[in-house]
């Protein structure tokens, strides 16, 4: 293994909850049926297939322009939210994992479908810990498409099967797994069970034996 790829929203930082928030703050306006089962869902997943998600749910259907809005009011909401975010909202043991993975002579990398991915690490200073940064801007399909973490390989110039991703969404966990990696399902929510390794939180894990994990003797 020579790179590990980690998801932003829920595996570094917990903006997962900002995303939560923003999303049942717009639902709450317009009078829609949304709790943290349907939230679950829209984890790793774009802007707007997030919204046409909570639609289906709502048996709604609108015109594209109303959805745009809709979206960007969502992201207006969110952004608003991460103006508190300071370091309390880092993973716990996250960055010393990442400095450990580093440590170990492996290179690091980001795969976020979010498009707030950049301001979020420049907000908390933690940029620089990683050796490529690509978000919802720089890729045409969402997870669970592997685009992402194809694009992430590519610009650390290693191989897929090269690759470690941690992921705490079961799309990215199935983008993982398309793209050929070894997918590390990361935290507690519900259908991770596609990963070929399940970590509740860092405390549970070193480097050393999640190198084992990738090579069993
Ligand atoms: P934005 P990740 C994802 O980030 C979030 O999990 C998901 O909830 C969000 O809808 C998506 O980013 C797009 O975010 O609206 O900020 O562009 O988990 O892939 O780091
Ligand atoms: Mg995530």
């Amino acid at each position: 293994m020579r790179a590990v790829i980690f998801d932003l929203d829920g595996v570094v930082v917990f903006t997962d909850q900002y995303h939560f928030q923003a999303w049942a703050w717009l639902a709450g306006q317009q009078r829609w049926r949304f709790d943290e089962t349907l939230n679950d869902k829209l984890r790793g997943v774009s802007r707007l297939a997030s919204l046409q998600i909570i639609l289906d749910h709502n048996q709604l259907d609108l015109p594209d322009y109303e959805k745009e809005e809709l979206a960007g009011r969502k992201n207006t909401r969110y952004r608003e939210l991460l103006t508190e975010i300071d370091e309390s909202a880092l993973v716990p043991g996250a960055i010393d994992f990442v400095k450990a993975v580093r440590a170990a002579g492996l290179k690091t990398g980001i795969g976020s479908s979010s498009r707030n991915a950049g301001m979020v690490l420049d907000r908390l200073g933690i940029a620089d810990l990683f050796d490529t940064v690509v978000t919802g801007h720089d890729i045409q399909r969402s997870k669970p498409d592997p685009e992402i973490f194809l694009l992430v390989a590519k610009r650390l110039e290693v191989l897929p099967s090269e690759c470690i991703v941690f992921e705490d969404a079961p799309s990215g966990v199935e983008a993982a797994n398309a793209g050929g990696m070894f997918s590390v399902g990361f935290g507690t929510t519900p259908g991770l069970e596609e990963a070929v390794l399940q970590v509740p939180t860092y405390s549970e894990i070193t480097v050393e034996r999640l190198l084992a994990a990738c090579n069993p003797k």
